[in-house]
């Protein structure tokens, strides 16, 4: 196969030999960011089409999942950076009861890559948790990634949580993952939430409204 299709089927394929040859071989052509989004997440993006159709196993999942953990952090270095880490302060985290963190984890890519300082506190991460570290390290804003369709509605709950302590006003937030929907975020729990929330349908866009919000 040619390079760009052969590292699309290595993450299909969970085949780990000769991928990091292949990635710097294609650094010479594209961008480090541009082999993910182009590349790379094509390859999830088939995986996930497999795995809901029932052509593939949840191992396999996890494999492709391993290979693209490995192909980010490889071309991670190699990425433009601006390094004043001084924009603000942004804390993510995946919700309770979802161990999904690819798109996470690229939101962190992008936006500490843009100057703001990320604190990434995992998966599985319930309210609690996620609102003493808030308040430890004095974010300016909280993000929520969440894969399930069960997400959202913690998602949801998260926020009426935050609203009962009275504590919308001070942290605005950001929520993305492929359950959500624009409207849903922006309809419904707009309505709801007594402080700001924004949904960002990839990590750049969670990049553009994390400049928005600390303007
Ligand atoms: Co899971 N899984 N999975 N899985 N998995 C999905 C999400 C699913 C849609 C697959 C399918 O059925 N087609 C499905 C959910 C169905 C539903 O809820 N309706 C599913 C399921 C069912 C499950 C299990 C329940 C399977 C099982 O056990 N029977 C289980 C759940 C475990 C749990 O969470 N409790 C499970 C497990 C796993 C693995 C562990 C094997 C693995 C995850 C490994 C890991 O993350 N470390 C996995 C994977 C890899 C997937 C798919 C195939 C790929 C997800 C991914 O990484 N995509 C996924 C299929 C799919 O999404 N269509 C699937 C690439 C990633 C970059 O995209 O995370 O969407 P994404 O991030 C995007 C945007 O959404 C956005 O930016 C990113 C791009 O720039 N974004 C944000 C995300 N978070 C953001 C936060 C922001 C801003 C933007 O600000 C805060």
């Amino acid at each position: 196969l040619p390079l760009f299709e052969r590292l699309e089927q290595r993450i299909v394929d969970g085949e780990k030999n000769g991928l990091e040859a292949d990635l710097d071989e294609a650094m010479k052509e594209k961008k480090p960011l541009e082999i993910v989004n182009d590349t790379l997440l094509s390859g999830m993006k088939t995986v996930g089409d497999l795995f809901g159709a029932g052509q593939m196993q949840l191992p396999f999942v996890l494999q492709a999942a391993e290979i693209m953990k490995t192909a980010v952090a490889h071309l991670e270095p190699h990425m433009e950076k601006e390094d004043s880490g001084g924009k603000g302060r942004l804390l993510l985290a995946t919700v309770k009861g979802d161990v999904h963190d690819i798109g996470k984890n690229l939101v962190d890519i992008i936006v500490s890559n843009n100057g703001y300082e990320v604190v990434n506190i995992g998966i599985k991460q319930p309210i609690n948790t996620i609102l003493e570290e808030a308040e430890k390290h004095n974010v300016d804003a909280i993000g929520m990634s969440g894969l399930l369709v069960k997400s959202t509605v913690i998602m949801k709950d998260n926020l009426a949580e935050m609203n009962s302590r009275g504590i919308a006003e001070k942290y605005p937030v950001l929520l993305g993952g492929a359950a959500l929907t624009r409207s849903f975020v922006e309809n419904d729990l707009d309505e709801m939430y007594q402080g700001d929330v924004r949904y960002a349908k990839d990590a750049f866009e969670g990049l553009k409204l994390m400049d928005r919000i600390m303007q």
